[in-house]
């Protein structure tokens, strides 16, 4: 029986600021207690809707705001954390501490797809807090480039949690009894890849760009790429990225002109920042079209970006589209 290291050990080869660790470590826990109560289903009432919205008008499932509290609530009696934002909280909810790190966090990504039994996630994003004062809303528009860690858990099939702190990305799964084990170290996504995701159904309102580059996928070996492309759409970006990071593809969540002046549906701080220090840390690039998404200074707490992620060389083909507009 092979002997795994776990989260704890692992953390404690980095040269990371011990308090970080700490940060890191509440969440990989809290994240263990979301995998048991996402995994418990109808057996605890927990499915359907909540009954409200969101600050991006989305209906709230139940586990929305069950995961939403848990990690609000762990966040707050963690001693480094100075600050959390959410993706279901239309505020920043300063912790009454000063200094340390501010955390970003979609509690239940996907969660479309919780009463279907689909795979979802949590994603989160760890930033420096301000010394001196309480962080205001302000403080947490950091570039994704300022991240001091980031990661996601998936409750798949398995239950992993797949992280960045000073080095590599370090992917560890779930045990029996709760203890997070280091199965796989040091992941890199392929630079090369025939496989995408894209939810297909947007193909009427994408750019010309995008239209150009799917359709070029779509010829197949006798086609200009030379290769037959398969595609996967979960509908949970956690489980798209997931599996980009296990065997390479590239994500894309493009702008499209159902909401013109929106410019896509995944939102900065909280999935495409925390999804794109993974892809890059791993060898893979993550692009809003032409730049870098860890490059943009962020201007509101919610702001929406459009996301092209994953196996490098396929990244820069899309790349190459956008430019030729
Ligand atoms: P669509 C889930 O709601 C999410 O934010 C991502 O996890 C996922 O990639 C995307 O939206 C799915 O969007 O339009 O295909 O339902």
């Amino acid at each position: 029986m092979t002997a795994f290291v776990d989260l704890a050990a692992r953390l404690a080869a980095e040269p990371a600021d011990a308090a970080l660790k700490d940060v890191v470590l509440t969440i990989a826990e809290t994240c263990a207690q979301i995998s048991r109560v996402v995994a418990s289903g109808a057996l605890s009432g927990s499915l359907g809707a909540a009954g409200s919205t969101n600050v991006q008008d989305e209906e709230q499932k139940k586990l929305d705001v069950i995961t939403n509290d848990m990690l609000s609530d762990a966040l707050k009696a963690c001693g480094p954390v100075a600050g959390l934002a959410s993706e279901e909280l239309e505020e920043v909810e300063p912790t009454g501490r000063v200094g340390g790190y501010l955390v970003t966090f979609d509690p239940l990504d996907g969660s479309s797809n919780i009463d279907v039994n689909v795979s979802v996630g949590t994603i989160f994003s760890v930033l420096p807090a301000p010394a001196g004062h309480a962080p205001t809303e302000g403080d947490f528009l950091q570039p994704g480039r300022n991240q001091v860690a980031a990661g996601y858990a998936v409750y798949g099939p398995q239950t992993m949690l797949v992280v960045t702190l000073s080095g590599g990305v370090n992917g560890f799964t779930l045990s029996a009894d709760g203890r997070w084990l280091l199965t796989h170290p040091d992941l890199a996504i392929k630079p090369d890849t025939a496989e995408f995701a894209i939810n297909m159904s947007n193909q009427r309102h994408w750019a010309p760009a995008v239209r150009r580059y799917i359709d070029g996928c779509l010829q197949g070996k006798d086609g200009a790429r030379g290769k037959n492309f398969n595609m996967r759409w979960v509908a949970s970006m956690v489980a798209d990225v997931h599996r980009i990071m296990m065997r390479g593809g590239v994500f894309m969540y493009p702008w499209d002109a159902r909401e013109p002046d929106k410019p896509g549906k995944l939102r900065l701080m909280y999935e495409a920042n925390p999804m794109s220090l993974l892809a890059e840390r791993a060898g893979g690039k993550s692009i809003e079209g032409l730049n870098e998404i860890l490059d943009i200074n962020p201007a509101k707490l919610h702001q929406r970006v459009p996301v092209v992620l994953g196996s490098a060389n396929e990244v820069e083909v899309i790349r190459a589209e956008m430019r030729a507009g």
